[in-house]
């Protein structure tokens, strides 16, 4: 097994091509080629292709790795480590030409799933804008090439959070009766689109906090090392593994209101 910062090096160097893949394909127009859980929920042509570049490139570098992506699912590997993969976190605003979307890649160690792996590497990368969030265990957080950190403390006027909404309308009520229990607690609330540039923005204190219900490992693999590098944490509610029931993502201080406002069920 390599250190993580090898594994991280090799996910940003990944992350980086695969991203200028997708911008450049994002300019010559985007078709949607399908819907999945529900019609809101869109997979483009480039999703497709891009996963299959990483694909390519880290089974090259690391051919007895296991990987795990949105797009193609999963195969087994003869290590303990996994590659978790989004290529296009944020895939609505891709279509839309928003530039807020974001090449995930993550390696995991254990099973590829949230409850039981420990991430040891991640890489999120905006191609838009041309910024690389990356972090290996240990080794601190970095947004290109400089160290970023978590906020500390929250101003008076209240924490800037960001949260999400499922593409299935059937959750909507109880994600908006959450948004009320948080409220409270806030300035102001962002939902930018892409869960991986969401964790990537509390690690880098462009956000207090930031919360979502529904989400897939690969929305989250890559931001789980970038926010707890940062000094920060990632966790579900009572204290449990973040993931699909919830993620919650902040720095310390502002993690314990934060989870606190979101522990009942919403009525
Ligand atoms: C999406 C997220 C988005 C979240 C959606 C979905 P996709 O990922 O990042 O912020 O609200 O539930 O998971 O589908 O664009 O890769």
């Amino acid at each position: 097994m390599s250190s993580p910062d090898a594994l991280r090096a090799l996910a940003v160097e990944v992350a980086r091509e695969a991203g200028m893949l997708a911008a450049s394909r994002r300019r010559q127009g985007v078709r949607v080629a399908a819907t999945k859980t529900a019609l809101a929920d869109i997979v483009t042509d480039a999703d497709r292709e891009v996963e299959a570049l990483i694909r390519d490139r880290l089974a090259a570098a690391r051919p007895e790795d296991a990987f795990l992506g949105e797009e193609t699912g999963s195969h087994a590997g003869s290590t303990p480590i996994t590659w978790v993969v989004d290529p296009i976190d944020g895939t609505v605003n891709y279509a839309y030409g928003i530039p807020a979307y974001a090449v995930s890649i993550a390696a995991v160690s254990g099973p590829p799933e949230p409850s039981s792996w420990s991430v040891l590497a991640g890489a999120v990368y905006n191609p838009a804008v041309d910024e690389m969030f990356h972090a290996a265990r240990g080794e601190g957080c970095w947004r290109d090439r400089g160290r970023i950190r978590v906020n500390s403390e929250v101003l008076a006027a209240g924490a800037l959070v960001a949260t999400g909404f499922g593409y299935d309308p059937a959750t909507h009520a109880g994600d908006l009766a959450r948004l009320a229990q948080v409220m409270p607690l806030v300035r102001d609330i962002r939902r930018m689109g892409a869960a991986s540039l969401d964790l990537a923005a509390v690690a880098a204190g462009r956000l207090d906090g930031y919360y979502e219900r529904g989400l897939h490992p690969w929305d989250i693999a890559a931001g789980v090392v970038l926010v707890e590098e940062a000094g920060g944490r990632v966790a579900g509610l009572d204290g449990g593994p973040p993931g699909a029931a919830m993620t919650v993502a902040a720095g310390p201080a502002f993690f314990t209101d934060l989870a606190a406002a979101l522990a009942h069920p919403p009525r």
